[in-house]
């Protein structure tokens, strides 16, 4: 029989879009199980094709459970995906709880999926949305080429921070909808914007935020870390040079990336995208005189990372810059929570 599938945070950003995953891919589960904080429970979700009432979040409802999804914050996850184990279910978690454990890999099925089967823990982790985006496009590359550097911006959309960050964008675009003279002076945007932040440190209508997370040392963000230490982990390069500079936009979804990457050898545009053409989870869309880039408004809603914008650095020939534009809660989260579920209920199955 199929094995017991819980998704945890089911009613939220990601919650929401892993259950049209789950409607739309192939089924490899018997029972799916939707859990959810005591606010949520008892609401009733549309998800392959079933009604499911939503459950609470409680030991006993791991019962029976084979694989379990968290899309939650990083203390629900710290707290409750150990509870999941020990109740006798593998743990995908989609948080930062347990991405940088030793004894917890982090798999992106494109990449490592062998990884699955190294879980002391029970325990595998799901990468950060930014980083996921950018790393199935850079991981070839680093096969072909030999990856030294990685020189990054973000340009990431609000629901990277939830319901309450999609929420803020559109109150603050309906407050400040209809006047033209907003953002020609200094504070006004502020002003109309008001105290509406949302999960933000400052208005993300008709501004950009150099700042994602929460502060880490030396005056990166946390957003930053993890770019770093998570593509370190990923390449399996523990020395790999990074630095990421993340930004928000005022994007619903999909996170875009600015990459300048070197590599221990020359690289020409064209291989880089015949590598890029053969990698799983890429497109390339790579024609800026037909106005073909990777944006936000067409990469959202869609499973691969868009790759455009692909030429050799005017200054060095072993650097690659390119642009990258990912769903975040799609490819950046349930989806690659979803493949990796995938792989365990091979496994379980067999
Ligand atoms: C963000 N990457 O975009 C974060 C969410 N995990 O806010």
């Amino acid at each position: 029989s199929l094995p017991t599938l819980a998704v945890v945070g089911a009613t939220g950003a990601v919650g929401t879009v892993m259950c049209e995953l789950l409607s739309a891919r192939k089924n490899v589960w018997g029972e799916i199980r939707l859990l959810a904080s005591a606010r949520s429970a008892g609401r009733v979700v549309r998800c392959r094709g079933e009604e499911l009432v939503v459950q609470e979040l409680t030991e006993d409802a791991f019962d029976g459970v084979d694989v379990a999804m968290f899309d939650v914050p990083d203390e629900v996850s710290a707290r409750w995906a150990p509870v999941a184990v020990r109740r006798g279910a593998i743990a995908v978690d989609n948080s930062g709880a347990f991405r940088m454990d030793r004894d917890v890999p982090l798999v992106v099925p494109e990449i490592n999926p062998e990884q699955v089967r190294n879980r002391p823990k029970g325990i595998i982790a799901n990468a950060n949305c930014t980083t996921l985006a950018m790393i199935v496009a850079v991981a070839p590359l680093h096969r072909e080429y030999g990856l030294r550097e990685l020189v990054i911006s973000s340009y990431q959309a609000v629901s990277g921070a939830g319901q309450a960050g999609v929420d803020a964008l559109h109150t603050q675009l309906t407050k400040i909808a209809g006047d033209r003279v907003l953002g020609s002076r200094t504070g006004d945007v502020r002003q109309a914007v008001g105290d509406e932040l949302g999960p933000f440190p400052a208005p993300l209508a008709l501004n950009v935020v150099p700042w994602a997370g929460s502060a880490a040392d030396g005056g990166w963000s946390s957003e930053e870390m993890k770019m770093r230490n998570e593509s370190r982990k990923i390449l399996g390069l523990p020395d790999l040079k990074v630095s990421a500079t993340c930004v928000r936009v005022p994007v619903v979804t999909g996170h875009s990336i600015a990459v300048h990457a070197v590599f221990a050898t020359e690289v020409a545009a064209e291989g880089a995208r015949e590598v890029l053409r053969n990698a799983p989870g890429v497109i390339i869309v790579d024609d800026p005189a037909a106005g073909e880039f990777p944006m936000p408004i067409d990469a959202v809603g869609t499973d691969p990372s868009w790759v455009g914008r692909i030429r050799r650095a005017l200054d060095d020939p072993r650097a690659l810059d390119f642009f990258v534009t990912g769903d975040n809660l799609r490819k950046g989260a349930a989806l690659n929570t979803a493949q990796i579920a995938e792989l365990l209920s091979k496994e379980l199955t067999r």
